[in-house]
């Protein structure tokens, strides 16, 4: 049986990138709610609501666990899709949080997302769940959305706004930065490039496959008969531009697409 992730729209793809990584042999089933998103600006409600409804769409289609691979969704719905499903399910939230309490030595960690992830104290109450004496420094940087979209990541527009969102970060003697936002990772080089190699950039999606694998296979779920994986995708809207787009997110063709 596959695996199902699902996002707001396009960007839960760097976070299957990685799951196809880790787990190689596994299916994935991808549900985009293109059609709805952003959920950043959308009340706790409305996402819990939506998210539901992308659960059951991947439920339907016999998967044997979900991924949230949404910081927003993840940190307005984890916790009630899991007392409301009877089936292992996975966020971006937890392990992007552990992580970075592990390789920060300054004890202050900087994370950076959406206005809604920024908004939602999801971030802060991960971690002090963790570690309760880390500092955190949270800055939203919604433009990075639109440029990773536009494939626009390694361009001077992308430094200027990477330069112009995260100077005060970069002096602010964190030592660790969260990319908490689907689509960050594609910024990875340019960030890295502003913040220098001295902080630390922690990929949540890296760390949620990596979670994942631990999970399939304390549950039993691992494909045992390993052969080619089948990757399906399926959209609220606008087929034809996710393939496009995707392609950059995914680091190679989005293949099967409805
Ligand atoms: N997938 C969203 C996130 O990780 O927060 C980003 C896109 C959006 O809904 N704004």
């Amino acid at each position: 049986r596959p695996i199902g992730v699902f996002d707001s729209g396009i960007g839960g793809l760097t976070v299957v990138k990685e799951i196809m990584e880790v787990l190689p042999d596994e299916d994935i089933i991808y549900f985009g709610d293109t059609a709805r998103v952003p959920y950043g600006s959308k009340s706790k409600e409305t996402v819990i609501k939506f998210s539901f409804q992308c659960i059951r769409f991947l439920l339907e289609k016999g998967v044997k666990a979900i991924v949230i691979a949404c910081n927003t969704a993840s940190s307005a719905a984890l916790d009630v899709a899991q007392q409301s499903f009877d089936i292992p399910i996975v966020g971006v939230v937890e392990p992007g949080a552990v992580t970075a309490c592990r390789v920060t030595r300054t004890n202050k960690i900087g994370i950076i997302g959406t206005e809604g992830t920024v908004s939602s104290g999801a971030y802060e109450k991960a971690i002090y769940r963790i570690d309760n004496s880390v500092n955190m420094v949270l800055k939203a940087c919604p433009l990075f959305v639109p440029i990773a979209e536009e494939g626009w990541q390694d361009t001077d527009i992308a430094r200027l706004t990477a330069l112009r969102y995260l100077s005060d970060l970069r002096d602010s003697g964190i030592d660790a930065l969260v990319m908490a936002c689907t689509h960050y990772p594609l910024m990875e080089k340019t960030i890295e490039e502003v913040m220098g190699t001295d902080i630390r950039l922690v990929n949540p999606a890296y760390e949620t496959a990596k979670v994942l694998e631990t999970m399939i296979n304390s549950n039993g779920l691992k494909n045992e008969r390993p052969r080619q994986a089948e990757y399906k995708y399926y959209v609220s809207d606008n087929p034809v531009k996710f393939k496009k787009v995707g392609e950059n997110f995914l680091h190679k063709p989005v293949g099967w697409v409805e």
